[in-house]
């Protein structure tokens, strides 16, 4: 793919030029190379769409919920169907792999057959009454208007795990993207248009973050559902909170991966491996921090440094590619800033650590895969740096381990590495986070089960599976006599 696409809204089923500032989206491993390109939205465009999304409510959510499926199970269809050729472009534009780019666009299509076969679940409960002749049922119904905010790492596989469930459940969204992925974001609203969705029930604004901040600052959205910083989520969930509108945020994580000594040392060592550095680090699920019991922790660390060292970094579309570059050069600036302060705070780098000078691993925004060895407090230890680096420590047994493991005051995923059960039924109990692997990497998160963190990397109910259900809609309790 060469060509730049032209950067389209979708408002009430009409694709439409923005009339905004001029933004474009970029292959972060050929910065001189512009993916998709036109006019950012307007506030007047954030307009159209939440009145668009209005207009389109009542049909759409007064539907079987069958027939809404089958919308997101066509959908689907056309995902799988484009996988390969989506899955390149994501790489394109994203920066991950091109095999991880078609993995996420599969995984997109998964979501949303998830979502779309919602109709043959469970809609509701029934209680007995302590009247008689009386029933008491639980019924779901949607909520309204649903702000969706997301962000470049998943650009398209977040948005389904957000959009699919909002549209089953018979709420009509608007949807902003990062700018920097508006690509995928325009081919799954394609794919979920040409599945026959009717117009004005997803609308796509793409822009900054003043596009942003109208949306969810619009008196008629009903529900946000935001991905990304921790300031941003925040930010949002305050002023959202202030005017009574329920917000789900899934926001940072500092990932730790625990390795116990009696842990299989080469299962261990690969999916540590995966965690920090697939996706470039760029996941709110990856492994940034590495705790290493003191029976192992040279061996481990040595071997990691090495594994680390011998990555295979460069264009994220060929298929010898093991890490792609970061999504932007401010991503990439404020990263190696980061291990430039963990450096002046005495730590030790093991692996990378150093930017490169020459080729196209200086042309486009790449990070050495590094791995830093922590003896003293160090920021890095607490700040989501949200690429390829992992900072370890070590600790002198289990317990040690696990303390340091919640040592932050984020709680999304963690990793355990132990083939002892007792050591892993003690790593249920005390390490505190929303996602717990037991001897697989901190990342991945499947459709059917709920996904999101404990303490501040998340707030409102959690997203996928069941659980999302919890957010999408509200509950009537109606006595039945
Ligand atoms: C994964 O671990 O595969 O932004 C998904 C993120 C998370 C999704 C992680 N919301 O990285």
């Amino acid at each position: 793919m060469t060509d730049t696409t032209e950067l389209r809204h979708l408002i009430a089923g009409e694709w439409r030029s923005g009339s905004g500032d001029q933004i474009s989206s970029v292959n972060p491993t050929r910065p001189s190379v512009v993916v998709a390109e036109g006019g950012c939205a307007t506030t007047a465009d954030v307009d159209s769409a939440v009145t668009a999304a209005g207009e389109a409510l009542k049909s759409w959510a007064g539907m079987p919920i069958h027939q809404r499926g089958a919308v997101l199970l066509e959908a689907a269809a056309v995902v799988e169907r484009h996988a390969e050729a989506w899955g390149l472009e994501l790489a394109i534009e994203e920066g991950k792999t091109k095999g991880e780019g078609v993995g996420e666009v599969r995984r997109a299509a998964q979501i949303l057959r998830y979502y779309g076969n919602e109709g043959d679940r469970q809609a509701g409960e029934i209680f007995a009454s302590a009247r008689a002749g009386e029933q008491i049922l639980v019924t779901r119904k949607p909520i309204g208007v649903v702000a969706v905010i997301t962000p470049f790492n998943f650009p398209i596989a977040i948005p389904a795990w957000k959009i699919a469930p909002a549209l089953v459940y018979g709420n009509t969204v608007v949807w902003k993207p990062a700018t920097t992925v508006p690509l995928l974001a325009i081919r799954l609203a394609e794919a979920l248009t040409s599945a026959g969705l009717p117009p004005g029930v997803l609308n796509l604004v793409i822009g900054d973050s003043p596009i942003g901040e109208a949306l969810v600052e619009h008196p008629d959205i009903a529900a946000i559902s935001f991905t990304g910083s921790t300031a941003v989520g925040r930010r949002i969930a305050a002023s959202a909170a202030a005017r009574g509108v329920p917000v789900q945020a899934e926001m940072g994580g500092k990932n730790a991966a625990v390795v116990l000594d009696d842990a299989d040392i080469e299962l261990a060592l690969e999916q540590v491996m995966l965690g920090a550095f697939r996706s470039t680090g760029q996941k709110c699920t990856a492994t940034s921090r590495l705790i290493v019991t003191d029976g192992i922790a040279d061996r481990f660390l040595g071997e990691l440094a090495t594994r680390a060292a011998a990555l295979a970094v460069g264009d994220p579309t060929e298929d010898t590619t093991q890490m792609g570059p970061v999504i932007t050069g401010a991503a990439q600036r404020n990263i190696y800033a980061g291990i430039g302060t963990a450096m002046a705070q005495d730590a030790e780098v093991l692996a990378g650590g150093e930017p490169y000078f020459k080729g196209l691993l200086a042309e486009g925004f790449f990070v050495a895969p590094t791995v830093l060895e922590l003896t003293a407090p160090a920021d890095i230890w607490a700040e989501e740096l949200f690429g390829p680096v992992l900072a370890a420590r070590r600790a002198a047994d289990t317990d040690e381990a696990f303390a340091l493991a919640n040592d932050t005051e984020f709680g999304l995923s963690a990793a355990i590495f132990t083939q002892d059960l007792t050591r892993a039924l003690h790593a249920i109990q005390h390490v505190d986070v929303g996602v717990l692997h037991i001897n697989s990497e901190s990342a991945g998160a499947d459709p059917h089960v709920p996904f999101g963190g404990a303490k501040k990397s998340g707030l409102g109910p959690k997203e996928q599976g069941t659980a999302a259900r919890e957010f999408f809609t509200h509950t009537t309790t109606v006595y039945l006599r």
